[in-house]
């Protein structure tokens, strides 16, 4: 790596600290139902199997945004036009954005996004070979905390921001509405939103995306365990727990949870916790919309839906989002 690169690739860190980890995670455990927030998920570990994930027949939503994406790329770059400025939330290994930036007509900047801290700057060297010219500012953060936003060097026509994967799904509908609400001030005026959301569909279709037969899915989930064991001093026997994974038809979501198999204490340092057999811990939420549900939500965010792209049976959707002009001026 030369000088320049290395500069092009240094972090912008805000990382969360290790005591507030600690902090959410024994929030979490203290709860009558107990739960951990997702975006722990992804350490080193975690991120890896979330590739592992992507490459499964039943997790569909990968290959269908790519292919919704790659069907329609030249429309979407007309959207997005010349010297935007692009900003990725949750931008895991870029496979995606790559697809964007491959076509858009001189970008002024990408500034990818992502709490991952080692995945990140491994992806924005790559990135930074890949494109020359291309000015990339990395910011290592939990994207729902308050964080400083870099100001690229050469100044930009418009922000976009990407917001691919369906991670939108994550969140429940209030934070969803606010998340989105947060999204359309960092675009500003004349800033657009990109964003990845799945669908409603045959609900054995969901049940297989979120427990397929390798147990992928289960491994990603009872690392979220084994992190905290090695980082936060626990003591968690992930032969205890069992990865539970639904649909809830009246919420919308998928729910995965790990399920205490018996009854036993879990160690945090010195802190114990309890769980009875059959006890679980909620670690993640992944909604699903259907079209008017995600029009309303971004309405109320402050979004106008200008455009839909979406595969023959509507399993995913790329959309198109603009600001509305009444709001957030
Ligand atoms: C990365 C949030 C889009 O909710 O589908 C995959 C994470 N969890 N399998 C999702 C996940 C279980 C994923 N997102």
């Amino acid at each position: 790596m030369d000088s320049n690169e290395a500069r092009r690739t240094q972090i912008n860190d805000f990382k969360p600290e290790r005591e507030y980890f600690y902090t959410e995670v024994l929030n979490g455990l203290r709860k009558a139902q107990k739960e951990l927030p997702s975006k722990y998920f992804y350490d080193e570990r975690g991120s890896y199997l979330y590739e592992c994930i992507c490459t499964l027949d039943e997790y569909y939503l990968p290959r269908m945004e790519i292919a919704i994406m790659e069907t329609h790329i030249k429309e979407i770059i007309e959207l997005l036009g010349p010297n935007a400025c692009l900003i990725e939330y949750g931008c895991g290994n870029c496979t995606k954005t790559r697809i964007l930036l491959d076509h858009l007509p001189d970008p002024a900047a990408f500034v990818p996004i992502d709490i991952a801290g080692e995945q990140l700057l491994r992806v924005s060297q790559e990135l930074a070979s890949s494109y020359p010219g291309l000015e990339i500012s990395p910011v290592c953060a939990d994207y729902t905390s308050n964080f400083e936003l870099p100001a690229p060097k050469k100044p930009s026509d418009r922000t976009i921001v990407y917001f691919p994967g369906s991670t939108i799904g994550n969140f429940d509908p209030v934070p969803a509405r606010n998340f989105l609400e947060h999204i359309a001030s960092v675009c500003g005026p004349g800033g657009a939103l990109l964003i990845g959301v799945d669908l409603k569909k045959d609900t054995n279709v969901l049940h297989h995306a979120y427990n397929d037969r390798e147990g992928v899915t289960a491994a990603f989930n009872l690392n979220l365990l084994e992190r905290i064991n090695r980082e936060l001093d626990g003591d968690f026997q992930l032969d205890n727990f069992q990865h539970y994974a639904f649909y809830n038809p009246r919420e919308s979501r998928i729910e995965m949870h790990l399920v205490s198999l018996r009854d036993q204490i879990v160690h945090l340092g010195d802190l114990s916790i309890p769980f009875n057999k059959d006890e679980s811990i909620w670690t993640e939420s992944s909604y699903k919309y259907n079209l008017d549900d995600f029009k309303q939500l971004a309405a109320d965010a402050g979004f106008q839906v200008e455009k839909v792209w979406t595969d023959e049976r509507q399993w995913f959707s790329v959309q198109y989002l603009v600001k509305t002009t009444a709001y957030n001026l």
